[in-house]
């Protein structure tokens, strides 16, 4: 047995039924133990395996009332990870798929997405497994009341400071945030994402996206390549799908697709800025599906069901959820001869898929350097709450930029092969994410 293979069989018998979460270990587990095992004085205080434990899980219901009157019970958690390099940080997800083990895994990528920003920033997640989508703008503010009567114990600016995922954008962290700090009866910045009139950064909404895209373009420089004139896959039209599409298309790229739970969109000559404000329009404000597009304009062509990794493209950004692309949709993209995917969703890619790529030479962006744009500009956020102050948009914009090519950077450091050609960001970004929480918790003792 390899000590990967003792380390995962240890950790599947103390997690079972935890699928998300053992795949999120394995992939950090698999690229990083040959540099692990060559630090003693890591192995010695099982560093490792202090970090596959969380700090704590709370967990608790959630009761409130439709608008029929009817009483609804859900279940939510607050999985603090780890607080080593800084307070607990990371979103809330509301979606009916969300479990235990999908927010420990969560938790345990946004360890190492923080660290990597190189911002003071623990790891957690949390959310609930209520579905925002068919519920009135009352009932999602009702359970959002409900959820802060309990979530507010354990939160706190320097404590754990949640923000937004899946299902939670600026109308439920409003609700979430106005009930802290009633509660509190203080304003202190212990969520964010909030609005920009009440705290919130300039680009925090576009940051995750737009970080993706900085990502993706450093990482093509770095190999000789240039984001102008490629064709771009985006999955998703959620928050981080649309802006990255936004970027893409500022920097010169064609945006082929966007997609939701009901199917994708083709837009058969690259998405125009029209078609984007109307994508913005329908997601954030209508709430609508994406097929109305293809109702909308000509040229686009919605297929109902399907991933889009079959449609041609140079570069593939998963911008959805967990596990969207597998080796099927691998296998599609590199018979089309992608170059590159860049993940704006967390763990979008399946290892079979991963593998895949890895064999044919495609790079590989981990979401936790990729997506960590829309952590890092809420790590801003807190500042310029402690601070009293407001950065403008291009003041942050700008900070986002240096954090993004930093992460590249710190990728590239711990991930170059030894062929010196490609880089392996799977690597890169583990073992630089891993490093510098490891050298905090070796100083702390043990504990
Ligand atoms: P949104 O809720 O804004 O959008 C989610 C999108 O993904 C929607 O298009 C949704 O379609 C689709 N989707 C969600 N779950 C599923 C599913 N089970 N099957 C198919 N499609 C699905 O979320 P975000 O854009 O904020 O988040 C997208 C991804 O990015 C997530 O993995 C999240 O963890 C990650 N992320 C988000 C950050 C942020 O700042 N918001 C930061 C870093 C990463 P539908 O509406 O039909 O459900
Ligand atoms: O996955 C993520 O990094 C997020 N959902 C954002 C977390 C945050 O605290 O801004």
């Amino acid at each position: 047995m390899t000590e990967i293979d003792q380390f995962m069989a240890g950790l599947r018998k103390r997690n079972p039924n935890e699928s998300e979460f053992q795949q999120a270990v394995e992939e950090v587990v698999q690229s990083v133990m040959p540099w692990y095992l060559d630090h003693q004085d890591y192995r010695q205080s099982q560093i490792l395996e202090r970090l596959t434990e969380p700090d704590r899980i709370i967990i608790f219901r959630v009761t409130w009332e439709t608008d029929q009157g009817h009483v609804r019970a859900n279940r939510a958690w607050r999985v603090q990870f780890n607080n080593s390099i800084g307070p607990y940080k990371g979103g809330l997800r509301f979606h009916p798929t969300v479990t235990q083990s999908v927010l420990k895994f969560l938790g345990f990528e946004q360890i190492f997405k923080n660290s990597l920003t190189g911002l003071p920033m623990g790891g957690a997640k949390g959310g609930s497994n209520f579905n925002p989508r068919d519920k009135s703008d009352r009932e999602v503010m009702r359970f959002c009341q409900s959820m802060m009567t309990e979530l507010h114990r354990h939160i706190g600016e320097d404590v754990d400071v949640p923000a937004g995922d899946i299902g939670v954008g600026k109308r439920e962290i409003s609700y979430l945030f106005g009930q802290y700090t009633r509660l509190e009866n203080r304003w202190v910045g212990a969520m964010t994402g909030k609005d920009t009139s009440f705290g919130g950064s300039a680009i925090r909404t576009e940051a995750t996206g737009y970080g993706c895209v900085y990502f993706c373009e450093n990482m093509l420089n770095h190999h000789g390549e240039d984001l102008a004139g490629k064709s771009i896959v985006i999955s998703g039209s959620g928050n981080v799908a649309r802006y990255a599409a936004e970027k893409a298309i500022e920097k010169g790229a064609k945006v082929m697709t966007l997609s939701d739970s009901g199917g994708f969109v083709e837009f058969a000559h690259g998405m125009n800025r029209e078609q984007l404000e109307f994508a913005h329009v329908l997601k954030e404000e209508n709430r609508g599906r994406i097929s109305e597009m293809a109702e909308q304009f000509d040229g686009v062509k919605f297929y109902a069901d399907s991933d889009p990794w079959g449609v041609k493209c140079d570069i593939a950004m998963p911008c959805a959820t967990q596990n969207e692309l597998d080796a099927e949709g691998a296998r599609l993209l590199i018979n089309n001869k992608v170059m590159a995917v860049c993940e704006g969703a967390n763990m979008p890619t399946t290892a079979p898929a991963a593998g895949l790529f890895k064999k044919n030479g495609v790079l590989l962006a981990p979401g936790k350097a990729s997506n960590a744009g829309g952590v890092a500009v809420s790590g801003l956020e807190q500042s310029q709450n402690a601070m009293r102050i407001s950065w403008t948009r291009e003041e942050v914009n700008d900070r986002l930029q240096n954090i993004m090519r930093e992460i590249h950077e710190r990728c590239v450091e711990h991930g170059s092969a030894s062929d010196g050609q490609q880089v392996n960001y799977i690597n890169g970004a583990n073992i630089s994410g891993l490093k510098k929480v490891a050298d905090a918790m070796l100083g702390y003792g043990v504990m």
